[in-house]
């Protein structure tokens, strides 16, 4: 089978692909209030109603346009504008910038953990054809057995994509879908293992103990894995999700996000808001139901998309 590069590559093809998710360029309601207001705090004050409108959240736009102001001078040129901008988002996100150095050489395990309906699943069929078109033997472990689709799902995914999974049956111990999953993967010449599990509320101690449970059968395989443990978002939800990661990071250790569904986010700034919020590397972003829609996710890119024409 012929390789296909899934990843479209960084920089402006992915500014590209994201921008073309957004309704509205946020440049070009920039540019309208720059050209249209006389003095420097007219600008901010209509800048502050535009992003806000453009769903980032009051704080955020505050705390971006105080640092914006110290660094504008009270004469200045529209392009020093767009630039101090930037830099001020910049500045704030690299704190969450992308982290992928985590997988090894070797046998490497990718846990994927989140609230129901997040994109779990389909998140493990799009890595999955993403590290197998990079040449990884991949293994799929289902081990959502608390629906009865759950495993089937996945089940499904693996024979579109020509990849095996171990699965259970509704109401089996997903520890033990974990367990067989890394016996099977351990004896053969697999080398990754990618891990679904149930959907969870952050809120029930019962099934977050579960995820410790989970994390700890595979440690006993390999003490330094999951290599990952990464935390599905839905990017569309733009609250609750600090909630979310604190409670996830406590129980399961985790190493970053996947933001889905981000074609569904009608504007940027919810996506921001995420990123100010977490301050966990986001890594991977989901932008379509489909395998090939995923991209690595770049926060500097991101930005720079929101400044695209
Ligand atoms: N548009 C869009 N839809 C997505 C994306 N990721 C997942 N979905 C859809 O969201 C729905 C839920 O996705 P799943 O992968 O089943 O979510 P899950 O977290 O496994 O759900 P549970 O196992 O029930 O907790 C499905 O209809 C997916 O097709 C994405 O990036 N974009
Ligand atoms: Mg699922």
């Amino acid at each position: 089978m012929a390789k296909i590069a899934l990843w479209r590559g960084k920089g402006y093809n992915f500014c590209m692909k994201i921008k073309g998710m957004f309704k509205s360029s946020l440049k070009k309601k920039i540019d309208l209030v720059l050209n249209a207001s006389k003095n420097k705090e007219e600008i901010f004050e209509e800048l502050e109603e535009l992003l806000i409108l453009a769903d980032i959240s009051m704080e955020l736009v505050d705390s971006i346009l105080t640092g914006v102001k110290k660094k504008i001078k009270l004469t200045f040129e529209k392009e020093d504008f767009f630039r101090v901008l930037k830099e001020e988002l910049n500045l704030r996100f690299t704190s969450v910038a992308q982290d992928t150095g985590r997988l090894g050489d070797g046998k490497n395990v990718i846990l994927l953990v989140g609230i129901n309906g997040s994109g779990k699943t389909t998140t493990a069929a799009k890595l999955a054809h993403h590290f197998g078109n990079k040449g990884k033997k991949v293994l799929l472990g289902a081990a959502d057995t608390f629906r009865a689709a759950g495993s089937s799902q996945l089940s499904l995914w693996g024979q579109r994509l020509g990849i095996p999974v171990i699965g259970g049956q509704k109401g089996a111990d997903p520890g033990s879908v974990v367990y067989n999953s890394l016996t099977s993967f351990d004896t053969k010449e697999y080398d990754l293992l990618i891990i679904d599990t149930a959907g969870r509320v952050q809120t029930k101690d019962n099934l977050m103990k579960e995820l410790e449970k989970l994390t700890n059968i595979v440690k006993k395989f390999y003490p330094s894995q999951p290599a990952e443990t990464l935390l599905v978002v839905d990017g569309t939800m733009g609250q609750n999700t600090l909630d979310q990661a604190k409670r996830f990071s406590e129980f399961s250790g985790i190493t970053g996000i996947v933001l889905s569904k981000i074609d569904g986010t009608a504007k940027g700034g919810t996506v921001l808001n995420i990123l100010d919020a977490l301050k966990i590397p986001v890594k991977f972003a989901g932008i379509g139901e489909g395998e090939k829609d995923l991209l690595e996710f770049s926060a500097e890119e991101f930005v720079e998309s929101l400044f695209m024409d």
